[in-house]
């Protein structure tokens, strides 16, 4: 029997879909979610909810003892482009959040945690090409710097305090049920809203700006797998690099032109060009595959499928 979980930032891009994901396969009941915000209607609706702010540790403690939480997502975070508005906010934020779950894990307070890091860990100096698990890590932003301490963070507690925090570093992710938030790789789905509302887009990437990306399904997939692989099998106790595909914003229009032929776009790179620069082209992930069985099902063809059969005008 599954024991009650606790969802930290569950109204996020990422938390909104693992939460119903997590509901479907446990029961609504044994999922408690949590955000600073309230979320969308179905999400709200499916579930239990609190109003919790995951830099608080208090108040993230009386809702712990409630519903006797075994299990913690901490999907909380400020993304990289807001992180380099505010960047003390954002270390805060991203910092304070994850002792507050490492710490209640040491407190026995709490038995196991997710929490998410990013190929922001990386940095201008790291191999870009097949970017190995274990390589040069010298991030240039603020979000990469913080999501780099957290790791180091997870594996000290698991060494020291026999914490058991598991991690992927996820690439950017790709969705339509909610929108993502101030990161570097949104482009990747406001190109399908504006491509069905508008036909044409303005995107702030280069055309030849090849980044890792990955399906949000493949996403939920892997971190509820890691989650219930035997603690025995995982090696990595900082962060897993974890991959899919790969592609740039003039391929990923390309395969939007197969389904809408007249859609165009255009290119107005900012200041998050600088920040895509800095980030590997794609992933090794075979440590992953190895240690719990990682095998993404997504690629880009599939993806665009899905997100305009999903986004665009539903058929009779
Ligand atoms: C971002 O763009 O900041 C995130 C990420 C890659 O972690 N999507």
């Amino acid at each position: 029997m599954q024991k009650p979980i606790l969802i930290l930032g569950a109204c996020g891009q990422i938390g909104t879909e693992l939460t119903m994901e997590l509901r479907a396969k446990h029961g609504a009941e044994t999922v408690i979610a949590s955000d600073i915000r309230e979320g969308s209607e179905s999400l709200m609706d499916s579930g239990p909810f609190e109003l919790l702010d995951a830099t608080n540790y208090e108040a993230i403690e009386d809702v712990v003892m409630h519903y006797e939480i075994d299990e913690v997502y901490l999907m909380a975070a400020m993304l990289s482009a807001t992180a380099e508005k505010f960047p003390m906010r954002a270390w805060n934020l991203n910092m304070n959040s994850l002792f507050n779950v490492l710490n209640l894990a040491k407190e026995r307070k709490i038995g196991k945690i997710f929490w998410p890091s990013s190929i922001a860990v990386f940095g201008p100096n790291t191999p870009t090409e097949n970017t190995p698990q274990n390589t040069i890590m010298e991030p240039s932003t603020v979000y990469g710097i913080s999501k780099l301490s957290g790791e180091r963070w997870c594996e000290y507690y698991h060494e020291k305090f026999g914490v058991d925090v598991r991690s992927v570093r996820y690439p950017g992710l790709i969705s339509w049920k909610t929108m993502p938030g101030g990161g570097t790789t949104d482009y990747a789905v406001e190109i399908y809203h504006k491509a069905l509302e508008d036909g044409t887009y303005d995107c702030f990437l280069k055309p030849n700006t090849r980044l890792p990306m990955m399906y949000m399904d493949d996403a939920i997939r892997a971190t509820i797998n890691l989650m219930e692989v035997e603690p025995k099998k995982l090696s990595i106790r900082s962060s897993y690099n974890l991959g899919s595909m790969s592609f740039s914003p003039s391929e990923m229009a390309e395969s939007i032109k197969q389904h809408l032929p007249n859609f165009e776009v255009g290119y107005t790179p900012d200041f998050r060009q600088q920040i895509a620069d800095s980030w590997p082209s794609s992933i090794d992930d075979s440590v992953a595959k190895t240690d719990w069985g990682w095998q993404p099902q997504f690629d880009l063809d599939n993806t665009t499928k899905a997100m305009l059969g999903n986004l665009g005008p539903k058929k009779e």
